[in-house]
């Protein structure tokens, strides 16, 4: 076998800022690893990382000439999406934490964590990840350190983050200055379902994670940084850390608007951010442009619109269904430079996927030869994880350190009946409304049952670090004298006729949703008046093109007796997750 380079020798000061050594050392004490590596994020390091993880299976190469620097990973059965019963918010008061997220007292959650990281990394090695959510020049970028001793998720965090000698640096200025970064402690554990637990603390800006290699649970600076402690953050601070994709509109009149949309995990949000126009649309001029996939940060601005950054550097994708049809630029995206989680191999050991194309896949996500009797060759939650530079509609405003100001905020959930296409908020606080009345058929990124429908107010539900009245009410405050807030809107492209057959064909044609959408931003596009209950409509014939397929008007169809009684469930799920919330007592 190949003589692997090891990790760099242990730097007996990683930084120059002493809470951060002694934090790892701290750490090193209760954990006992047999060796601590400072990541710089250089190319060198990965290359060493991604060597180390093939000599000992962790990785394994896929064709190299199809799709060169390409790897797969099989993660163990049972780990293979988000935990959300295992996951809490761990706050000095239980109402802090809200009934939308499971509770520990901090103390009772430290004891438990610590005992299980009690000499989890002997025999490994642990990795210290500075990294920064956010382009590394922004004010509106935060930055933290992940402690974990697994290398598949220091190379994740190198392709979904801006990591190492740069991020260092900052949260070294910025800990001259007194500003804390947060501490995400990771180990994979013995990767026991019976011994996983995902712990934040947002009072401490602290994460504690064990027992678990997948995306949501491991790579620390998305879900738990990005949205549970930058929304706990957010609120302090006025801003909005959402769960939500970041798109660049360009009309034919060469002006670009961005469009901010929450859809729950796996509900498209990717397909969205990288559509490509049909051709009636292109031959005109619209073009889309990639901000980000999955999380957005909104601060208010001095000239009162909302200024937005998507925080990550990469998108870690669900692969089933990505296609030549449906999401052309992801698949360009990534063909190459790419880690591939529980996707099949074809007998050429390329990736494949159901909704791929028509190739019969030789080996399945467990790496055993294909048997359609086994289920789906990949697993449904099946993941790439990717640099963001590498698709081809990425936008370099992404990199802006001021952000991009958003025209327009998009809800959206998986309804097989009621919900139109599209309709629009009469104003912010009926927005506000409409996002906390979310619903959505539930998927396979988290483990559960999946198609049940379940209340998912702004698709916050797994990731609102707080409760979710404050959440609400943290939103309704932003409409102030001299804000210019975003227009809100609901979309819905997942709607069934009565043969059980979508009736909107989606992917590129959801620009013709787009346009509208910009359209009454700007003033242009007609709306139906809004005498009904649902908000404003387009008017008819709004949303058709010459060239396309006519709008069914089944897709707008709403009948007020099922609104009324959407209305009462979506009152029962409110009151579920705690609002209004009660007076406080005495
Ligand atoms: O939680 S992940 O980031 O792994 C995927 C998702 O659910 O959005
Ligand atoms: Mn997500």
């Amino acid at each position: 076998m190949n003589a692997v380079p090891r990790p760099q020798a242990i730097p007996a000061h990683g930084s120059r800022l002493a809470a951060l050594n002694d934090w790892v050392a701290e750490v090193a004490a209760l954990t006992q690893p047999d060796r601590i590596h400072w990541c710089d994020g250089s190319d060198d390091e990965y290359a060493d990382l991604l060597a180390q993880m093939v000599a000992d299976g962790t990785l394994l190469p896929l064709n190299q000439d199809t799709h060169p620097g390409s790897y797969l990973h099989r993660s163990h059965p049972d780990d293979v999406a988000r935990v959300e019963h295992l996951t809490f918010v761990c706050t000095r008061e239980r109402d802090d934490a809200g009934p939308n997220n499971h509770w520990m007292a901090p103390r009772e959650a430290h004891a438990k964590m610590d005992a299980l990281f009690d000499g989890c990394m002997r025999g490994r090695t642990l990795y210290v990840i500075p990294y920064c959510m956010g382009p590394i020049d922004s004010p509106l970028a935060r930055c933290g350190v992940e402690i974990t001793d697994s290398p598949y998720v220091v190379a994740n965090m190198r392709l979904m983050t801006r990591m190492g000698e740069a991020a260092l640096a900052r949260i070294e200025r910025e800990g001259d200055q007194g500003k804390p970064f947060v501490r995400g402690l990771h180990s994979i554990g013995e990767l026991d379902p019976d011994r996983r637990f995902i712990m934040h603390f947002p009072e401490e800006l602290s994460i504690k994670s064990y027992g678990s290699g997948y995306g949501g649970n491991a790579l620390l600076g998305k879900k738990c940084h990005a949205l549970r402690l930058a929304s706990w953050q957010a609120r302090e601070e006025g801003w909005l850390a959402e769960h939500m994709l970041i798109l660049g509109l360009e009309t034919p009149a060469g002006e670009t608007h961005y469009i901010a949309a929450a859809f729950p995990s796996a509900c498209g949000k990717t397909n969205l951010a990288m559509l490509i126009p049909p051709e009636a649309y292109r031959e005109k001029g619209w073009k889309v442009w990639t901000v980000g996939d999955d999380i957005c940060w909104m601060h208010p601005g001095k000239d009162g619109r909302l200024w937005a950054i998507n925080p990550e550097a990469g998108y870690f994708g669900v692969a089933p269904g990505t296609s030549a049809a449906t999401n052309p630029n992801a698949l360009a995206t990534i063909q190459h430079d790419t880690i591939y989680t529980n996707v099949a191999v074809t007998d050429d050991n390329q990736p494949w996927w159901e909704g791929l194309d028509d190739r019969v896949p030789a080996l399945d996500w467990q790496g055993r030869p294909y048997d359609a009797a086994n289920g789906p060759a990949a697993h449904p939650n099946a993941r790439f994880t990717v640099s963001a530079r590498q698709c081809p509609s990425w936008s370099p405003r992404a990199e802006d350190p001021q952000g991009v100001p958003i025209s327009a905020i998009v809800f959206g959930g998986r309804r097989a009946t009621l919900m139109p296409l599209v309709f629009e908020a009469r104003d912010w606080a009926h927005g506000v409304q409409v996002g906390a009345s979310m619903g959505s058929e539930t998927t396979a990124a988290a483990t559960g049952q999946v198609g049940v429908m379940r209340r998912d107010p702004m698709a916050m539900k797994p990731f609102c670090g707080y409760h979710f009245g404050d959440y609400f009410a943290h939103w309704l405050s932003f409409d102030k004298p001299g804000a210019k807030l975003p227009k809100v809107f609901h979309v819905n492209w997942f709607r069934k006729g009565d043969d059980g057959k979508f009736l909107w064909p989606g992917f590129g044609e959801n620009i013709r949703v787009l346009e509208w959408i910009v359209g009454r931003v700007e003033g242009r596009a007609h709306g139906d008046g809004g005498g009904h209950s649902v908000g404003i409509l387009p008017a008819e014939g709004a949303i058709d093109l010459a060239g396309l397929p006519p709008v069914s008007p089944a897709l707008f169809r709403v009948d007020e007796q099922e609104w009324q009684a959407e209305k009462d469930s979506v009152a029962d799920g409110l009151r579920a997750m705690g609002y209004p919330q009660e007076p406080e007592d005495g």
